[in-house]
């Protein structure tokens, strides 16, 4: 009885771990004035990619915080450099009726200690190579932190401010 358990349970687990195989893997180093930090996504089974957002040395409130549709991050350009919202003709927003981007995240909210770590899941694009709606394509792909709060309305960005902290992303292990 307890092997014939036991063999079921090495094949529930078996059974468990094909379901859970992980996909593509993103990771950037977050940077900006007197930032840093590190974004972390991950390509998962069900299609949703799940994000993972560390920073420190950010100013305490609300911020705004987008998938942006190119990787390149330059601090002396205010990060202009990395575009626009990851968009596929969609309007700025969960607040718009033909929103939001595949890109736009929930806000994120630093302490006083400065100090931000979030989890989200986000749709509607792929970390993969192959498809119309990967974002790792010729150009990259980065994540923009703003200085204040997306209203999650208005066009095309959210109203949320200056650009302080970028990172690309890259392919990770
Ligand atoms: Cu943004
Ligand atoms: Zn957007």
């Amino acid at each position: 009885m307890n092997s014939r358990l036991s063999i079921l349970c090495a094949a529930l687990l078996c059974a468990g771990s094909a379901y859970a195989a992980d996909g593509d893997r993103v990771s950037g180093s977050l940077e900006g004035e007197g930032i840093t930090g590190e974004i972390r996504m991950l390509e998962t089974a069900s299609g949703a990619v799940l994000v993972e957002v560390m920073a420190q040395g950010v100013p305490e409130g609300a911020h705004g915080i987008h998938v942006h549709e190119v990787g390149k991050c330059d601090a002396a350009d205010s990060f202009k450099s990395a575009g626009g919202h990851v968009a596929a003709d969609l309007e700025h927003g969960i607040k718009s009726q033909n929103g939001p981007h595949p890109g736009d995240l929930p806000n994120v909210h630093a302490g006083d200690d400065g100090v931000i770590h979030a989890e989200f899941f986000l749709r509607g694009f792929s970390l993969g190579t192959e498809g119309n709606a990967r974002i790792m394509d010729e150009d990259g792909t980065s994540v923009v932190l703003h200085s204040g709060p997306d209203d999650y309305t208005s066009q095309p960005s959210g109203n949320s401010g200056d650009r302080i902290a970028c990172a690309v992303l890259e392919p990770a292990e």
